[in-house]
């Protein structure tokens, strides 16, 4: 059993240096991660959307440390000479000893401090450090794994960096907060080296978890059952695993994001985490108030534009009557849930071919993969699309000319003769250029693996091909999107803005950024009772489908029912009209205020000087240091957020409020629809903020 395994650590072991009673305004908080300044997946989200908050608190005592990756820190970083003493000497020392460490401003909201280290500069001390990790851990890491062997160099350095700082003559109070196993060995050093730090580990997932959850294991039934080594062993993660493990026990405080990966962090990194801290966004970034639902329309028409090239020479459907729906993430086919979503789909495609429904589904997929740039029939679509915007335009200049000649002369123009014999030829060869002999391409790329690809295996099983009949369409994006791209220009915010629904029906997801992305956007969105998100969701909130949360239960029932749960969600939201959509839109964006760093949980300590086994007694207890003068994290539990007041949108009583309505949804009436509208709207003018209810309003375990 490797040493590390088995450390057992009180929770103040290796801080008998610090006072018991210290001043607060001496700490520095270091925030720890790979993805500072250096975008992999959500926990970049989580540090850059609370930096400002977290700045606010800290000020000049707050440093993020990450990875040096020269391509970012061209773009977002603004280098400059370390500001406080005691890291510039630190810095200095590491960089005249064969190390090249950056000090800079992130440019994001806050424009916090961060010490990049350049990982690439310190290579040649891999090897030794692999055999210091050996002996003291017995942690052997492999040659071929490059981001273990990654996380090594970054642990040495880190701990390098954080004894360095404690070893100052003034030392001050110094807290560290790692973030996920790639950065987990520094604190892991800090503890062996009995560095005067405390420590705060976050784990945002578990790679056993991850990987397990992946393969076709009845995971959360088998929790408990796992033998972790060999599990770890048979993937060939053990040595990650370890890593993982070690930095989790040796930690004073183990958080993570959400009651469930705490639950599996339990069973598989046999710690159960201290606290749980819900992933928060900065929802002023995202705040557009009243305007949101103009946003909504303004980018929709975007993403129209797009499928007006994508569907050309097959637009048999009506685009007002058709909905976009989205998933987007890490591509984990069965993790993120896009295999029931793509069943699902397939089942909604019957439902609403046999019920003639005039509604057109087009499903993205945004999931980046191997790819060799776009394709040309893609690319094709958008130049014939814009070709016959072109054509359409000169014809209109000519028509315009003739028409104001005609009135200059005093003569109503002879419609007959507006157009000649020469504007038919242009029209009529700008409608020969849409013929197509394929369908629309349901990828947008030249796939590398297109034979072995997950999604497009199971579009050719499904049938989904984007044909006429076919009343749900598929576009497979397989890159993240940017404002820049040739075929669809449009950043993801603006694209989440355009579109009806975003769908995530994950099997694996810690919390999931995306949904509360949606939120706060004011998109409605499907998760499950498997996602942080979904649980917070359903355990804050009385009736979560109300406000466009839908929650799907993919812990109680079998994939099939899970699936079939995911297609009557799907089913009942293209049943509703326009105006129902715009209700539930308001009523989801009013949820905003419940994502946000601000408003969870945060109370104040009232007391400036804490005792320091007061202090940690309280974090084993539940809260964590986030904040300086000392904010704590309590867990929001016991609250609801109340069912809407107005009654809740319901198909069968629906009818259009917004200039674009077709006449037979017009048609429909009725007067409850006017005052639920009504109430609406002045709830989303007048926005009221809310605080949550704050268990303690004063920390009673101080006093
Ligand atoms: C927003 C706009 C309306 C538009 C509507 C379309 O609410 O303010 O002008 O009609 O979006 O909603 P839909 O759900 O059909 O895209
Ligand atoms: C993880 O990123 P992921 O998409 O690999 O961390 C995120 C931030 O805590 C979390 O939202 C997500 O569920 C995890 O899976």
């Amino acid at each position: 059993m490797p040493l590390a395994r088995s450390l057992s650590v009180t929770s103040l072991s290796g801080l008998e240096e610090w006072d018991e009673e210290f001043d607060l305004e001496d700490a520095i908080l270091f925030e720890i991660a790979w993805e500072v300044a250096n975008k992999v997946g959500g926990i970049y989200t989580v540090i850059q959307t609370k930096a400002r908050l977290t700045s606010e608190e800290w000020g000049e005592n707050y440093f993020l440390v990450g990875p040096y990756v020269e391509s970012n820190v061209r773009t977002q970083v603004e280098l400059i000479e370390p500001t406080n003493p005691a890291l510039k000497r630190t810095i200095d020392k590491m960089n005249s000893s064969g190390c090249k460490v950056y000090f800079g401003r992130w440019l994001i909201e806050g424009s916090p401090y961060v010490v990049l280290i350049d990982i690439a500069f310190t290579a040649w001390s891999l090897d030794s450090w692999k055999s210091e990790l050996w002996e003291l851990c017995s942690i052997g890491v492999p040659w071929f794994d490059r981001e273990a062997n990654d996380a090594v160099l970054f642990g040495f350095l880190t701990a390098w960096l954080l004894g360095e700082v404690t070893q100052c003559e003034q030392p001050a109070h110094v807290v560290a907060h790692f973030h996920e196993w790639l950065a987990g060995l520094g604190l892991v050093l800090c503890r062996q080296r009995q560095l005067p730090v405390a420590t705060i580990f976050t784990t945002h997932a578990t790679l056993l978890g991850r990987y397990l959850c992946a393969g076709n294991v009845d995971f959360y039934n088998k929790l408990a059952e796992f033998n972790v080594d060999k599990e770890a062993g048979d993937r060939q993660i053990y040595h990650r695993y370890c890593l993982e493990r070690a930095a989790a026990h040796c930690a004073h405080v183990f958080t993570t994001v959400s009651q469930i990966t705490a639950i599996e962090a339990e069973h598989l990194l046999k710690r159960k985490p201290d606290i749980v801290t819900p992933n928060g966004l900065n929802v002023k970034k995202f705040s557009a108030m009243h305007e949101f639902q103009n946003l909504h329309a303004q980018s929709k028409s975007r993403i129209q534009e797009f499928v007006r090239g994508h569907f050309y020479g097959h637009l048999d459907f009506n685009l007002d009557k058709c909905l976009f729906l989205f998933i987007a993430g890490r591509y984990e086919f069965s993790n993120k849930g896009a295999d029931i979503f793509l069943e699902a789909l397939a089942r909604l495609n019957y439902l609403l071919r046999v019920n003639h429904s005039d509604v057109t589904v087009i499903a993205f997929f945004i999931m980046p993969a191997r790819t060799n740039n776009f394709n040309v029939e893609t690319l094709k679509g958008q130049a014939v699309r814009k070709q016959l915007w072109d054509t359409a335009q000169t014809v209109k200049e000519r028509f315009g000319k003739k028409l104001y000649e005609s009135l200059l002369v005093g003569q109503l123009p002879d419609v007959s003769k507006m157009l000649d014999k020469e504007d038919f030829t242009i029209m009529k060869r700008a409608i020969f250029a849409t013929q197509r002999q394929c369908q629309p391409p349901i990828c947008t790329h030249n796939m590398l693996e297109d034979s072995s690809d997950p999604i497009l295996n199971c579009v050719r099983r499904i049938g989904l091909f984007n044909s006429s009949a076919d009343r749900v369409k598929i576009i497979f994006h397989p890159e993240f999107l940017s404002s820049t791209s040739p075929l669809l220009p449009m950043d993801y915010e603006e694209f989440v803005r355009g579109c009806h629904l975003g769908v995530f029906p994950s099997y694996y997801e810690p919390w999931g950024y995306t949904p509360a992305e949606c939120t706060v956007m004011g998109i409605p969105s499907i998760s499950t009772n498997l996602s942080g998100f979904g649980c917070f969701m359903e355990e804050h909130i009385a009736d979560p489908t109300a406000y466009g949360i839908y929650i799907l239960d993919r812990r109680c029932r079998g994939v099939d029912e899970s699936c079939n749960q995911l297609t009557s969600f799907l089913f009942q939201f293209c049943k509703q009209s326009r105006r129902q959509r715009i209700i539930q839109r308001n009523r989801t964006e009013r949820l905003s205020d419940l994502l946000d760093w601000r408003y969870l949980g945060r109370v104040m300590l009232q007391t400036p000087r804490p005792s320091l086994s007061l202090l940690f007694s309280f974090l084993i207890r539940g809260g964590t240091i986030y904040y300086r003068n000392l904010c704590f994290f309590f867990y929001t539990a016991g609250f609801r957020y109340p069912r809407p007041a107005s009654v809740p949108p319901s198909p069968a009583l629906s009818r259009h409020s917004s200039p674009h309505h077709s006449e037979a949804e017009d048609n429909e009436d009725d007067e409850r629809y006017d005052e639920d509208l009504e109430a609406e709207k002045d709830k989303v003018n007048i926005r009221q903020p809310y605080t949550l209810p704050m268990k303690n309003k004063s920390i009673a375990i101080i006093g």
